[in-house]
């Protein structure tokens, strides 16, 4: 019997996941990577619409903020390894409420329970880096006029990101006395095209939200950082990209492994876990 990798993907509205996906099932699609389609996908709906516009060379649009889908990909690896993959797209605003409202939907616990993974989305390009302890001395924090501290108090995004894997990691129950093996965490820094780095993923997450970091580093044993630019470029939503189009887009995207190696198959943070055993 198949293993059933349900992917607990978490990204707040605006990272790329619905672009991620659309990419994703179009290399399975057209066999362009380690991972094979082995049966027929179903809930594609999620996917139909993004895929005809990048085949057009365009973006697609923002999913609906209360829009919930999965998708469920039948896969084999190389070695031959078969799983299915329950792949969601879904308005990236639920993310952020769950943080905001302090409260989980029945649906939401569900998802966080079944997952065997996560994988969490980054786009550090559209992030705020304000000034914190980290990158202040404390000194210039005690010079705050105390009337200030009244004005309303907004955490910074990292620490919004840190309270969501707080929050999720208290829902599915883990001790955390030890750091975790399971669920494994992959992060994904999306859009690295728009970052015009040569750093390292997991150096450059640490540089930039030093914080999440070290959360992320003592609660997992092996945290995994990639960048991903599922598009490869920027695309917009009216005016299309004639090479996109005339190449197709299997032809455009890649990955940055924690090696800092370029990859063209988009694939591989999901078939890395196939391969590391469920
Ligand atoms: N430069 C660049 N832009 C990208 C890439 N992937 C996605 N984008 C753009 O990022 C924006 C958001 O992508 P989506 O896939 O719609 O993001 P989402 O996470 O599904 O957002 P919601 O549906 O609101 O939750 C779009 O304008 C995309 O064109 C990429 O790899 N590189
Ligand atoms: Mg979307």
């Amino acid at each position: 019997m198949a293993a059933q990798h349900s992917i607990l993907l978490v990204g707040e509205s605006n990272v790329g996941k619905t672009h991620y996906g659309a990419q994703f099932l179009k290399r399975l699609m057209v066999k362009a990577c380690a991972l094979k389609m082995s049966g027929a996908p179903t809930n594609l709906e999620a996917f139909t619409t993004a895929l005809s516009c990048l085949t057009e060379g365009k973006a697609t649009d923002h999913t609906p903020t209360n829009a919930y889908v999965e998708s469920v990909w039948p896969i084999t690896d190389e070695a031959g390894r078969c799983a299915e993959l329950i792949w969601p797209d879904y308005g990236g605003e639920q993310v952020t409420s769950l943080v905001t409202q302090r409260r989980i939907p029945t649906a939401w616990r569900q998802r966080v329970l079944e997952a065997t993974d996560w994988v969490l989305f980054i786009r550090l390009h559209s992030l705020r880096f304000e000034d914190d302890l980290f990158s202040r001395p404390l000194q210039s924090f005690t010079e705050v006029d105390p009337l200030d501290m009244a004005e309303a108090y907004e955490p910074s995004d990292q620490a919004r990101i840190v309270e969501l894997l707080q929050m999720l990691l208290y829902l599915a129950q883990y001790h955390l006395d030890s750091p975790l093996r399971k669920p494994r965490l992959t992060v994904l820094l999306s859009c690295w095209d728009e970052l015009e780095t040569t750093e390292l993923p997991a150096d450059l997450l640490e540089s930039r939200l030093p914080m999440l970091w070290s959360f992320v580093r003592s609660n997992w044993t092996a945290p995994i950082v990639i960048g991903l630019s599922a598009l490869g470029r920027a695309l917009s939503k009216s005016d299309a990209d004639s090479e996109y189009a005339t190449l197709g887009p299997e032809e455009f995207g890649y990955v940055i492994l924690p090696n800092g190696e370029k990859n063209s198959d988009i694939t591989l943070p999901i078939q890395r876990l196939m391969a590391d055993g469920s």
